[in-house]
């Protein structure tokens, strides 16, 4: 068995600050992402931990994200539409910015919405979606990435990985949240069985030549397949409608014809959605949080689990025994530390 780091979350945080900002990100980039990494690695969602990293860096050095980028609030007073600019930089400080004014939108309209522009986006959605539980709100998050996924019926890249999360706040409990691709898996789950040499599962791409494969080098040639077939595909197209085309930001074919890779990391924009459960169930019978336990309960008793059950878990344990990094993401990790 390979030998194993463990360090705590802070120590995390300020080795993955640390690396960015000596990359030349400004303090609201280079906090904003390594939080998200390190939530990542935290909650044992290596597709979007401290791998990401290099992506992240290589999209700096070429030019492709503003590294000292200050977001801004676009404000329309009293609007259930809030939109931040992120100035060409990543999303993440832009979603900060933006979150507490999208709360009290939220609150005051029964619904709000965040639109983000112009950002750089690489992370897990969970993250934010958890922002607004936090506040008591469900939410739902989406956001274009590049082109990489046929659509059911089709045989070259077209949608994005196009991730979709939702959250339910539960008082007193950590919430309902689920985050996915659109597409079977994300693109990262790719990468990482290329890095591990392993073969996918059937299922999840076609090669160059739109035949199925289980080759990882072979499917990032080809395209990535969407989940639950033609239900996937739309709700991916759905995503591009409304996280790209309606916000006025790139869809994931204009996001591949910008960026003419998929080794940077993707810019385009990202909808995020706030709802006030009490404001829409007021006035009708039963508490909605207390009606939303009575389901959680049914779907649990029948032996299932809930969506995001195996990252409370691995959070837990990262908080207790700390985050266990894997000789090679150690090796990584100061390589980068090097630069
Ligand atoms: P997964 O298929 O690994 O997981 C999807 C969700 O399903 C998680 O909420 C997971 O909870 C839940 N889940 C898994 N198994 C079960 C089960 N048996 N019962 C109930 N719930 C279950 O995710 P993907 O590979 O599709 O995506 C991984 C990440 O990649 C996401 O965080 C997504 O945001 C990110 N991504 C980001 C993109 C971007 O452009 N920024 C693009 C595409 C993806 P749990 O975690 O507890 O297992
Ligand atoms: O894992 O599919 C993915 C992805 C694309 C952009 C960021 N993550």
């Amino acid at each position: 068995m390979s030998e194993t780091t463990k360090m705590t979350i802070s120590a995390l945080q300020a080795r993955v600050e640390a690396i960015f900002c000596k990359a030349g990100l400004n303090a609201v980039q280079a906090g904003a992402l390594a939080r998200v990494i390190v939530a990542g690695e935290r909650d044992a969602c290596k597709s979007h931990g401290v791998y990401r990293i290099e992506g992240a860096l290589r999209t700096v050095k070429a030019g492709k994200v503003k590294a000292d980028a200050i977001p801004e609030l676009v404000e329309q007073a009293g609007s259930a539409i809030v939109r931040v600019n992120a100035n060409g930089g990543f999303a993440n400080p832009a979603f900060e910015l933006g979150v507490p004014v999208l709360a009290e939108r939220a609150r005051s309209c029964g619904l709000a919405a965040l639109v983000v522009n112009d950002c750089t986006h690489f992370s897990a959605l969970w993250p934010e979606v958890e922002a607004l539980t936090d506040q008591g709100l469900a939410g739902l998050v989406m956001c274009p990435s590049y082109a990489t996924v046929a659509p059911t019926g089709g045989n070259k890249p077209l949608l994005g990985t196009n991730p979709f999360a939702f959250g339910w706040p539960r008082p007193g409990k950590s919430p309902y949240v689920f985050d996915f691709a659109t597409s079977v898996a994300a693109r990262g789950e790719i990468e990482l069985h290329r890095r591990a040499g392993k073969q996918l599962p059937e299922g999840w791409a076609i090669d160059a030549d739109g035949n199925p494969t289980t080759e990882p080098e072979a499917a990032l040639a080809g395209a990535m397949l969407p989940f639950g077939g033609h239900k996937g595909s739309a709700i991916g197209t759905m995503i591009e409608l409304l996280a790209g085309i309606m916000i006025g930001d790139l869809t994931s074919p204009e996001v591949l014809d910008y960026l003419g890779t998929t080794t940077l990391a993707p810019f385009h924009g990202e909808l995020i959605l706030a709802f006030s459960p009490e404001a829409f169930a007021a006035g009708r019978p039963g508490d909605p949080f207390g009606r939303a336990e009575v389901l959680f309960e049914a779907i649990v008793g029948q032996g299932a689990r809930l969506p995001s059950q195996r990252r409370y878990v691995a959070r837990a344990k990262s908080e207790s025994d700390g985050i266990e990094l894997t000789a090679a993401e150690m090796a990584q990790l100061e390589r980068l530390e090097a630069l």
